[in-house]
């Protein structure tokens, strides 16, 4: 059985003492109301995740993220973090190549692809971000586009690496628009990324990658999504910064 996971990437929103309060809302309600074995993650700005950890202690069903990482392991990279020092604050998770980082931070697959290893080194779970633009979608390149993602990005890695990292399909299309990828759509996605994941390594190695849907997920369509045989759970965006939608979402594992 693939491990069910649902992350709630929270960008730049609320101030540590908004975090803090969100973060408790949550975990007294998962801990209310999350009778199954999903895993809720939630991946917060860097100033709020030390904290998040301290009070997450106790609550093994939310664990607690960063969205993004810094490739080499220390150095003069004036205002970066590293993944050592996310990993010595107790965090579990790393977001890697968000659609907003690709676009307004100029990361490419093969800078991804270092991030990757860094994170795996310091043995945090990166949620490995891929999907295409709306042009590419229209132009039928999609399917090319996640390839290239997967090959550049995480296909280096050895069998017992990959099977360390889960993977975030995100239409870029999808992301703040609140549209979402029809399940058809998604369903179909996974299934390819699935296929591509079996073909590289094996399918032992496919069936226990857990692939999440991103992209304008919300409690209404959430059910939809994740009954697809392919969709493993949910990177959510607006949705995780409201403690009842986003405990929502996660309990439709229940
Ligand atoms: C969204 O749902 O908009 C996201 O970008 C989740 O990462």
């Amino acid at each position: 059985m693939r491990k069910k996971i649902v992350a709630g990437n929270w960008k730049m929103n609320l101030d540590y003492n908004e975090g803090l309060a969100l973060f408790s809302e949550i975990i007294n309600i998962v801990n209310d109301e999350i009778t199954g074995t999903q895993q809720a993650v939630i991946c917060s700005p860097f100033i709020h995740i030390h904290s998040l950890v301290q009070l997450a202690k106790g609550y093994n069903k939310v664990a607690v993220g960063a969205q993004n990482a810094h490739q080499a392991e220390s150095g003069a990279y004036t205002g970066e973090i590293s993944a050592k020092m996310i990993k010595s604050t107790g965090a579990a998770y790393v977001i890697l190549g968000h659609s907003e980082r690709r676009q307004y931070f100029g990361e490419t697959n093969a800078l991804l692809a270092q991030k990757t290893d860094t994170v795996l080194k310091h043995d945090l779970t990166p949620i490995f971000c891929i999907g295409e633009t709306l042009q590419e979608r229209e132009t039928e390149t999609h399917f090319d586009v996640i390839k290239t993602q997967l090959v550049e990005g995480i296909f280096h890695l050895n069998a017992e690496d990959f099977g360390k990292l889960v993977i975030a399909y995100e239409p870029v299309w999808a992301i703040g628009t609140g549209v979402t990828a029809t399940s058809a759509q998604a369903q179909e996605i996974h299934e390819f990324i699935r296929k591509e994941i079996a073909a590289k390594y094996n399918q032992e190695v496919a069936d226990a990658t857990t692939i999440l849907y991103g992209g304008s997920c919300n409690p209404k369509n959430a059910a939809e999504l994740f009954a697809q045989g392919d969709i493993d759970g949910g990177l959510i965006g607006g949705a995780s910064l409201k403690s009842r939608d986003f405990v929502d979402i996660v309990k439709t594992f229940n």
